[in-house]
This record gives structure tokens, C-alpha cells and sequence, in this order.
């Protein structure tokens, strides 16, 4: 019986590891770049960052316009929040225990102010979990290292204000549950069920045991009484 309860154990142990295994799908964030709070008049970046992270790595990709000509220069995630004053964008995303990541990372526009960039880093390189970008700001520079153009990585892409689904979805993402998960919990729940019942089951059988010895015990005793009677 312990034998079983053991492997039940053993097995909703496994699943739970199965379980954890599939929390590592990567998170989609967006943000859609605008002008720089504060920024000259003059600026026109438009477009977005998508951002795909799991546990491990990111990759960014940018698809923009309005770009300065022909151009290498920044394009990072930097640690504030909003866009809405230039006070609170902040500098890189980075843990400063690690260098800094972000000092290569650069698009290069086309003529006509397009640049398309992909680009991945670690874990390791960010000092952080890649999935904490979510929420920080995108920010992107001139080849001087001026900043023109920010936007907000959010959950939800902030484009395409469609009426129903736009509504729908404007608060925190619903959680995606892939099949493995459900199986995983569902049959999880049933070895818990069975991990129980195997313990409960030991525990009577070891009351019924000791109570059986205390009979036999007692029976002892009762004809050791009429014994020392005679
Ligand atoms: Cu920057």
C-alpha cells in the first residue's frame, strides 16, 4: 500500500515538472512608437516593436518608418513605463550587474526612412527575465543618440481600435491554456484524489492492525486474570 501511495507521488510530481514546462511559451508584447515626449514637431516615427519573450530570450522586432534617412542608430527597451513625459522614459532595461546590452543594438533605415530590424537577446545579456519587459518603454534614437520616438510594450497590440474585440480584450490578457496544461491538471487532480485515498487507506489498515493486537492483547490478559483466580 505505501508501495502505491509512492508511485501515485511520484507521478503527480512528474506532471507538475510537465506542467511547469509548458509556462516557458513566449509572451507577444507590442508597442506602437510615436513622437518622443517633447521631441520637435518635425518627428514622424511611426510604426511597431513586436516583442516575443520567454524565460530565456527576447526578440524584438521593429518595423518602422518615418525613420531619418539611411541611418544606423539605437533602438532599446528603457526602463520606464509610459511616454508621456520624457522625465519618466528612463535609461536601458538592463540589470546594471551585467553590461549593458543595448549599446549595439541599432536599425538602419533605407533611403526613404524605413528600417525593419530583428534582433535577440538572453537572459543572461539582460540580467533579467525577458518576460519582465512587458510594460517598459521602446525607445528609439538618431544616429547623435537623440530620442525620437518612444511607445509602451503592452500585452495587447494598441493599433486597429476594431469596436467589439477592442473592448473585449482592453484589460489584462486572457490565460492561454493549451491542451497539455488541461490534461496535465486534469489528470494531476485525479493521482492528488488517489495519493489521498492510498494514505487514507494505509492509516486504516494500521488502526484495524493495532487494534487486532490490542484484542489479542486483552485476551491474554483476561485468561492470565482466570488463571491467578484458580
Ligand atoms: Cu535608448
Amino acid at each position: 500500500m505505501r508501495a502505491l501511495a509512492f508511485a501515485v507521488y511520484g507521478l503527480y510530481s512528474v506532471l507538475l515538472l510537465v506542467k511547469g514546462q509548458t509556462s516557458t511559451d513566449p509572451i507577444t508584447v507590442v508597442a506602437k512608437m510615436g513622437p518622443y515626449p517633447g521631441s520637435s514637431p518635425g518627428s514622424v516615427v511611426a510604426g511597431t516593436v513586436t516583442v516575443s519573450a520567454t524565460p530565456s530570450s527576447l526578440t524584438l522586432l521593429a518595423n518602422l518608418t518615418g525613420l531619418p534617412p539611411s541611418t544606423t542608430a539605437g533602438i532599446h527597451i528603457h526602463s520606464g513605463t509610459s511616454c508621456a513625459d520624457a522625465a519618466n522614459v528612463g535609461g536601458h532595461w538592463w540589470n546594471a550587474t551585467v553590461a549593458d546590452p543595448w549599446n549595439n543594438i541599432n536599425y538602419t533605415s533605407d533611403t526613404a526612412g524605413v528600417g525593419l530590424v530583428q534582433v535577440s537577446l538572453t537572459a543572461q545579456q539582460l540580467g533579467y527575465n525577458p518576460q519582465g519587459c512587458t510594460g517598459h518603454c521602446v525607445v528609439v534614437h538618431t544616429s547623435t543618440n537623440a530620442r525620437i520616438a518612444c511607445g509602451v510594450l503592452d500585452p495587447q497590440p494598441t493599433s486597429a481600435p476594431m469596436a467589439p474585440k477592442a473592448t473585449a480584450s482592453t484589460s489584462d490578457p486572457l490565460p492561454v491554456y493549451s491542451p497539455l496544461i488541461i490534461i496535465g491538471q486534469v489528470v494531476g487532480g485525479i493521482c492528488l484524489l488517489l495519493l489521498i485515498t492510498a494514505i487514507v487507506l494505509v492509516r486504516m489498515e494500521e488502526s484495524h492492525n493495532s487494534k487486532k493486537f490490542e484484542f489479542i492483547k486483552m485476551e491474554e490478559f483476561g485468561l492470565h486474570e482466570k488463571t491467578t483466580m484458580n
